[in-house]
């Protein structure tokens, strides 16, 4: 048995994911299947990453982190974004510069700000400030989290370690949601990372927690009581998630041979999913393929974002 079909079996079991999820899965991944088609067109300067393959993270944890916590996002962040606010038009006219851009299009696909969610392509840069933000929110906020989102490559920075050891020392509400898709750009993780994730965050006395589960309701049942704890008790917590990226690293530079991305493809949630619920995948689907495709549409017509002093 496949895995995507053994996935499909244990989904059907248990509670199944809402149509809103399974909309928004659908939306992320045909807005950014159509970003790559633009830029194959010529109409996107810059780079982007897509999370093709990934949309299930934030898609699951968006039930278990509010619009009054924080959430730090990274280069491969637009699934963040859009689980976060369903704000395909903004995302994309800050894309491509156009009029009704999130951050008036400076900062293009991977530097957004919007209330509390900021998202930067510098690797490890995120966590010193999340870790600054949960110690204001444990002592004004008692309650919220922050939550910070990064790959498995990013480990190799040092600042993630001085987070970490921060977060520890004080007791902050922070949650380390770590993207574990096995490669970073083109090095795979097992030729640049000794040891273990879950060993590194248990030198700090952090609690470690790794899904390889791509099933929103079962994800969701693990997190919550961890993710509630973190919040009560103030604590830090890191979230392995043993992912997998089906897309190229940005834009057209996959590296990686044909058996690896044949099993990325076989642990993809989309193909679980369209098996386990084949009606509602497809009626979803439709209606994801005309949003973005409406969206498109009205975006590449508007004109530049122009920029205005906040
Ligand atoms: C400090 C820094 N160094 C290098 C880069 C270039 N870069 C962008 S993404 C990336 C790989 C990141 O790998 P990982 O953290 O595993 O995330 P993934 O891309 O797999 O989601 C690199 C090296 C960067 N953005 N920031």
């Amino acid at each position: 048995m496949t895995s995507a079909v053994a996935t499909a079996d244990r989904a059907k079991e248990r509670t199944p994911l809402t149509d809103e999820d399974l909309l928004l899965l659908l939306m992320i991944r045909r807005f950014e299947e159509e970003l790559l088609r633009l830029f194959g067109a010529g109409l996107l300067n810059g780079t982007t990453h897509t999370c093709l393959g990934q949309e299930y993270v934030p898609v699951a944890l968006r039930t278990l982190i509010g619009l009054e916590d924080f959430v730090f996002s990274n280069h491969r962040g637009h699934g963040h974004y859009l689980a976060r606010y369903q704000d395909l038009r903004g995302l994309l006219a800050e894309i491509m510069g156009r009029e009704g851009a999130v951050c008036n299009g400076v900062g293009g696909s991977q530097h957004i700000l919007r209330d509390r969610y900021l998202s930067t392509g510098v690797q490890g840069q995120s966590l010193p400030v999340a870790v600054g933000v949960a110690l204001r929110l444990k002592h004004a906020e008692p309650g919220r989290l922050v939550c910070a989102h990064i790959g498995d490559g990013t480990w190799g920075e040092g600042s993630v370690y001085e987070a970490l050891n921060m977060a520890a020392l004080w007791r902050l509400p922070l949650l380390v949601v770590v993207e574990h898709n096995g490669i970073a750009q083109s090095t795979p993780t097992t030729a640049q990372m000794a040891g273990t994730i879950a060993d590194r965050v248990k030198a700090f006395g952090i609690d470690h927690h790794r899904t390889e589960s791509t099933d929103i309701g079962e994800i969701r049942a693990e997190l919550d009581p961890m993710i509630q704890r973190s919040r009560e008790a103030s604590l830090p917590l890191v979230v392995e998630f043993a992912t997998h990226r089906v897309g190229p690293h940005s834009k057209g530079d996959d590296t990686r041979p044909p058996d690896v991305i044949e099993r990325a493809e076989a642990h993809d949630w989309h193909r679980s999913y369209a098996t386990a619920f084949p009606e509602r995948f497809a009626h979803a689907d439709e209606r994801a393929r005309s949003l973005v495709e409406e969206v498109v549409a009205e975006v590449q017509d508007l004109p530049p974002a122009v920029w205005t002093e906040q």
